[in-house]
């Protein structure tokens, strides 16, 4: 037997107390005066949450926090939004067709609670079910037939800024640019499947997943309880996957951990995080998330607001920073992605002068449903100055990106085709 120097004795039950204590506090529900919130970091870390989510970049040393993200987020891939991080996309041409964990932007209405899988159940439970609630530990889930998919997960709001920048109007919500958006490949098991064993019964309608997060107060005060928000059964039962790993991990804990709900296609908001349960219910259901949330309302929508959100829309973007500088008689592979909820992308232009003139951009993926297609263009400018990219993308359902998109006072779906600025010099 080798020796070596003894290991630090920790008690199990011990360290799973401790690492719940530290996601009380994660979550705001613990009190901890006169102790730094890099201190707290740091244990998180000892405790084996940071772990899980390795930090291999080419960043920069320098990795900044957000209140309640548990992976650090360094200033060359992430931009800090409050409760969120954005991804930025130029950071994106490093990496391939999936987005790794450690740069998947993360959407936090409160903090990312450090759950242990070990503790972790899901109740399934509602009047939508034949015989009462089950409950279902994550080994009882990963004896179902494993599914692999590879979807984007995009915030309804992904390019909320572009409202007011692009077209100066004002709206309300998280400024993302449009790094709130990653793809990456999803393994779990069939929500259809867990609902069937479950006992799903006849007169269901609606499934409603809910977060094991802290409840979500507004800014004025309103507690509006755990993120959840309903999914009609018909989806429920195609390609919703309950999701357990991420990319080959296990989910890290800002992405869900130990499973979170994958509704490809669909608006962020319905991939409900670090759930804890399922509502099957026999009568339609509301929550505050398609409700007052998540629906159009405006001027050009209905009066009381448009239907529930569901698909993405479509979109494109450079992997360029705004603003980037290139050189004038040097021929750029300019590089980006486009996407759409509704089906696959199957034609991209891109224009060099603002929108005048467009020529056909290459693309290097195949055309999917709930993925994204890399292209490249090759520019060489001759002259200094400013100039103004643009990518149109158009779907296999025909929609292309339009000039301008519809205002809405959320400042959800934005479709319009991006001005990106660059000096040449
Ligand atoms: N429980 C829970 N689920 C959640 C959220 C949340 O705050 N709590 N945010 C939602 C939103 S608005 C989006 S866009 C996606 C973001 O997923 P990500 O953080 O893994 O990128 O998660 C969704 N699921
Ligand atoms: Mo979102």
């Amino acid at each position: 037997m080798r020796t070596s120097s003894p290991a630090p004795v920790t008690h199990p039950s011990e360290a799973a107390y401790d690492r719940r204590r530290l996601s009380q506090w994660l979550s705001g529900r613990a009190r901890a005066e006169g102790v730094s919130r890099r201190t707290l970091l740091r244990l998180l870390g000892a405790a084996g949450v940071t772990g899980a989510v390795p930090f291999t970049g080419a960043g920069p040393a320098v990795a900044v926090t957000a209140p309640g993200i548990v992976k650090p987020l360094p200033d060359a891939w992430f931009t800090v939004r409050g409760t969120n991080a954005e991804t930025r996309f130029a950071s994106l041409a490093e990496t391939g067709y999936h987005t790794p964990n450690e740069r998947f932007f993360v959407r936090n209405h409160t903090a990312t609670p450090v759950l242990d899988a070990a503790d972790w159940t899901l109740t399934v439970w509602g009047d939508g079910l034949d015989h009462g609630s089950v409950e279902f530990t994550l080994d009882d889930l990963k004896r179902f037939p494993a599914v692999t998919r590879s979807a984007f997960v995009e915030c309804a709001g992904n390019g909320r800024s572009l409202f007011t920048t692009q077209q100066g109007q004002s709206v309300s919500g998280t400024a993302w640019t449009l790094g709130a958006i990653g793809a990456a490949r999803w393994r779990g098991v069939r929500l259809a499947d867990v609902l069937r064993r479950a006992g799903l019964g006849r007169r269901a309608v609606d499934v409603m997943p809910r977060g094991l997060d802290a409840e979500y107060v507004t800014a004025d005060g309103t507690n509006l309880g755990r993120v959840r928000r309903p999914l009609p059964l018909a989806k429920a039962l195609d390609d919703v996957l309950l999701a357990y790993e991420m990319n080959g991990e296990p989910l890290p804990p800002d992405h869900g951990h130990p499973v979170r709900v994958l509704v490809p296609s669909w608006i962020g908001i319905s991939s409900v995080k670090w759930v804890g349960d399922i509502q099957v219910s026999a009568q339609p259901l509301y929550s505050p998330w398609n409700t007052d949330f998540y629906r159009l309302f405006g001027d050009a929508h209905p009066a009381g607001g448009s239907a529930p959100l569901t698909r993405q829309t479509v979109k494109s973007a450079w992997e360029l920073d705004w603003n980037a500088g290139l050189a004038r008689d040097t021929t750029h592979r300019l590089t980006g992605r486009s996407w759409s909820g509704a089906a696959g992308v199957v034609r991209v232009e891109v224009s060099t002068d603002g929108g005048t003139h467009w020529q056909p951009a290459r693309l290097h993926d195949a055309s999917r449903r709930g993925g994204w297609v890399r292209w490249s263009a090759d520019w060489r400018p001759r002259s200094p100055g400013a100039y103004t990219l643009a990518a149109r993308a158009t779907d296999a359902t025909g929609r292309t990106q339009p000039d301008t998109t519809a205002h809405n006072t959320q400042g959800y779906l934005f479709d319009a085709v991006v001005r990106h600025p660059v000096t040449v010099t």
